[in-house]
């Protein structure tokens, strides 16, 4: 009889010490689901590098990589000496890329020197997309600039659309720079398009042209010049937009 009893308690007590066990496990496994910390994973802000000319106007791209859903951003962008946003009559140059609905953003300078931006929706729709261009600023640069500078971004605040919760992101930074040689950029105007291919035409049919980089137009770094990085120009084109377009100049270009 008393061995029964025994088994009986035995059994209370293990079936007690699992509950105890899931009810701890249950218990961590919503400690991190609620912890701020890691309800923004991986999103992140970045600022691809960027090519100016001493004394030129040229866009600043910032990019949001995201998994969540978010309505409303701010941040502060910092600017080393030689660089600054373009300020015009109607304030900076500062816009959403076509990742907005119907989002506006605002842009000022604040009292530490900092170019701040906010933008939000006037009913709270979330930012198209889960890559790619966020937002442009203008900059300019002085006819003395030399590169390779830092550009900061600090403050980074979004806010989700799901629960209005804010995530505070990581700071970001991107690098601007006047000698920076962009692969596939031929004749070295800072962008990648037909023109870099009419170049390097040109350079293989030994009559290049004064603005020809070859470092540049060395797509697949091998060291030589030949229709192989044509191949490479057309992919990084292909990527980009203005495919279409691309066809049909080159068509222009190479039937006469
Ligand atoms: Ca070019
Ligand atoms: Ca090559």
């Amino acid at each position: 009889m008393s061995m029964r009893i025994d088994n009986i308690r035995n059994l209370q007590t293990s079936s007690y010490r699992r509950c105890l066990r899931v009810t701890l496990f249950l218990f961590v496994i919503q400690l991190f689901a609620v912890s701020p910390l890691w309800a923004g994973n991986d999103d992140k802000i970045v600022v691809p590098k960027l090519k100016i000319n001493p004394g030129t106007t040229q866009q600043l791209v910032i990019q949001l990589t995201n998994e969540e859903e978010y309505t409303a951003f701010q941040a502060e962008i910092y600017f080393p000496d030689g660089i600054s946003p373009v300020k015009t009559d109607d304030g900076y140059c500062v816009s959403l890329s076509s990742r907005k609905t119907n989002h506006t953003i605002s842009a000022n300078i604040v009292s530490d020197g900092g170019l701040k931006v906010a933008a939000y929706s006037m009913n709270n729709e979330s930012l198209k997309g889960n890559s790619g261009d966020l937002f442009y600023i203008d900059i300019v640069s002085e006819s003395t600039f030399e590169g390779p500078k830092t550009i900061e971004v600090k403050e980074i605040l979004f806010t989700k659309t799901s629960d209005r919760k804010e995530i505070e992101f990581a700071d970001a930074s991107g690098i601007v720079d006047n000698h920076m040689v962009i692969l596939g950029d031929a004749n070295g105007d800072g962008q990648v398009n037909v023109t870099d291919i009419v170049a390097t035409v040109n350079k293989i049919m030994d009559k290049p042209s004064a603005d020809f980089n070859f470092e540049a137009a060395d797509v697949n770094m091998d060291g030589f010049v030949n229709v192989t990085d044509i191949v490479g120009m057309v992919n990084i084109i292909m990527k980009g937009s203005g495919a279409r377009e691309m066809m049909e100049v080159l068509e222009e270009d190479f039937d006469d």
